[in-house]
C-alpha cells in the first residue's frame, strides 16, 4: 500500500484503484481476459486519513472534564468511521489527535502550534476560555476551523476570526440568566461574588454582577481566588460577615466542591450558585451533602431530554461512564466539522471552512447554526438544582428545542394549566 501526503490528510492508495496527483484514475491492470470474473468485483475505494485535533486539560484539577470532552470527540470519530463516509471519491478515516493544555494559556498555544504542524484539518477545543482565546489566533493564522465545545467567554468569537466557532451559549446569556434567577427566583437582595480570575470565571462573574444589580440586588462582596486553590476559608470568613443571601462562584467544579464543604464548616447559610463549569456530577462528588440545594446553570439544553441526545447518553455511558458536562458538545463539534467537509466534498480547510459557517445540523445537543461571529444561534441556558445528589432541571431559556426539553409539569398540577415553557422571546 502506498501513502501520499497532502496538507491535512494522508491518502492511502488501495491496490485496485489509485488516485494520482492530477486526479486521473489509474485502472487496475488485468493479467488476461480469462481473469474477467475476478476483475468484475467492485474496485475498493481509496482511503484517506483526516486528522482532527482535540485540546483540553487532561491533567490537573479539571482533568475529569478534559477527558469527558475528549471522549465525546472520540465517540464522534468512531461513529463517523463506522459509516465509512466518502468525500471526493475516497473513504475517509478520521483520526483524533488529543492534546493536553493543562488549562494553561501558554501551554494552550504550544499545543495549538503542535496541531498546526501535524496538519490537522480542524480542531475541537479548547475546553477553557483562557486557553481557547489565545489558541484561536494560531488556528486563524493556519486557516482551519476551531470549534469550542465549552469555552463560554464572549471574547472568543468577538475577535473577527472566520475560523472560530462555539456550539453552546456564551456567558453574556449565561450571566444574565443566573443574575436574574438569583434575584427573582431565589429572592436574593444581597449577593456575594467570588471568581477564580480565569477568563471564564471572572467574565461570568462580571455578567452575573451586572444582571443582579440591574434587577435590584446589592453586591455585598466581590472576592477572588484562583483555579488551583483548595482553601477558601479566608475569603468565606470575610463574606460571612456581610451576611449575603446568595453566593455566586465564577469557577470550576474543582474549586466549587471544596468551597461548598468549607461554607458548611463555617456555618454559612447563604444559597450557593455557579455557572456551567461547576454544574457537574463531580461537584456533587467533591462537596457531598454540602452540594444539596446548589443552583447551577449549563450553557445548553438537558441532553437527555433531546431526541438525538438519548442515544448519545446511552452510547457514551456504556463506553466511558458518566457524562460530566461537555462531551455531548464535543461530539457535536466533531460532527459539525465532518458535516461541513461532506457538503464541501472536500477535507481541505480552505474549501470546507466556508461550509462550517453555513451549518444547519441536528446534533445531540439540538439544532446547530452559527451567527456571523461563529456563536451558536438561539443558544440555550438551563438552570439546575442539586437534589438528592442529582442535577435536576428547573428551567431552560432559549434554544430551538427548549420547549421539548422543558421538564414535564408536576403530576399534581392542574392538567389545563401547566407552566408555559420559556421561549426565546421570554429571554431577557
Ligand atoms: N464554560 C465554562 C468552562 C470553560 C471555560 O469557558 O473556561
Amino acid at each position: 500500500m502506498n501513502h501520499l501526503r497532502i496538507p491535512g490528510v494522508l491518502v492511502v492508495l488501495a491496490a485496485s484503484v489509485a488516485v494520482i496527483g492530477c486526479g486521473k484514475k489509474e485502472e487496475p491492470k488485468t493479467a488476461a481476459p480469462a481473469a474477467a470474473p475476478a476483475a468484475a468485483a467492485p474496485a475498493a475505494k481509496p482511503e484517506m486519513v483526516v486528522k482532527i485535533g482535540h485540546v483540553a486539560p487532561l491533567t490537573g484539577p479539571i482533568a475529569h472534564l478534559g477527558k469527558d470532552n475528549e471522549n465525546g470527540a472520540r465517540l464522534a470519530v468512531d461513529d463517523a468511521n463506522a459509516k465509512k463516509i466518502e468525500i471526493d471519491g475516497k473513504v475517509i478515516k478520521f483520526e483524533l489527535l488529543g492534546e493536553d493544555d493543562q488549562a494553561d494559556p501558554k501551554t494552550g498555544t504550544v499545543v495549538a502550534q503542535k496541531l498546526v504542524d501535524a496538519k490537522v484539518a480542524g480542531v475541537v477545543g479548547h475546553l477553557n476560555s483562557g486557553t481557547t482565546i489565545p489558541a484561536s489566533a494560531i488556528y486563524n493564522q493556519a486557516g482551519f476551523p476551531q470549534i469550542s465545545p465549552s469555552a463560554t467567554n464572549p471574547k472568543y468569537t468577538e475577535q473577527g476570526f472566520k475560523t472560530a466557532f462555539r456550539v453552546m451559549a456564551n456567558d453574556i446569556q449565561q450571566g444574565s440568566v443566573i443574575g436574574v434567577y438569583a434575584v427573582k427566583d431565589m429572592g436574593a437582595k444581597k449577593i456575594a461574588i467570588i471568581d477564580d480570575r480565569t477568563a471564564y470565571g471572572q467574565g461570568l462573574a462580571d455578567e452575573v454582577e451586572k444582571a443582579a444589580k440591574a434587577n435590584g440586588a446589592t453586591i455585598v462582596a466581590r472576592e477572588f481566588t484562583n483555579d488551583k486553590a483548595t482553601d477558601f476559608k479566608a475569603i468565606l470568613t470575610k463574606i460571612k460577615a456581610k451576611n449575603p443571601d446568595v453566593i455566586f462562584l465564577g469557577g470550576m467544579d474543582a474549586v466549587g466542591g471544596p468551597m461548598l464543604k468549607q461554607m458548611k464548616e463555617l456555618g454559612i447559610k447563604a444559597k450557593f450558585t455557579t455557572g456551567d463549569g461547576g454544574c457537574s456530577p463531580e461537584l456533587i462528588k467533591l462537596a457531598g451533602p454540602a452540594s444539596e440545594g446548589v443552583i447551577c446553570s449549563q450553557a445548553g439544553l438537558p441532553v437527555d431530554k433531546l431526541p438525538n441526545g438519548q442515544k448519545f447518553v446511552a452510547d457514551f455511558t456504556k463506553k466511558y461512564g458518566q457524562i460530566q458536562i461537555y462531551s455531548p458538545y464535543s461530539y457535536d463539534a466533531v460532527m459539525v466539522l465532518i458535516d461541513a467537509m461532506k457538503r464541501a466534498n472536500s477535507v481541505d480547510p480552505a474549501k470546507y471552512l466556508p461550509e462550517v459557517g453555513k451549518t444547519a445540523y441536528d446534533g445531540v445537543t439540538g439544532k446547530i447554526e452559527f451567527d456571523e461571529k461563529g456563536d451558536i444561534k438561539n443558544g440555550a441556558i438551563t438552570v439546575f438544582e442539586i437534589k438528592d445528589g442529582k442535577l435536576v432541571t428547573l428551567k431552560s431559556e432559549g434554544g430551538a428545542m427548549a420547549a421539548a426539553a422543558a421538564p414535564a409539569p408536576a403530576a399534581a398540577a392542574p392538567a389545563a394549566a401547566p407552566a408555559p415553557a420559556p421561549t426565546p422571546e421570554a429571554k431577557k
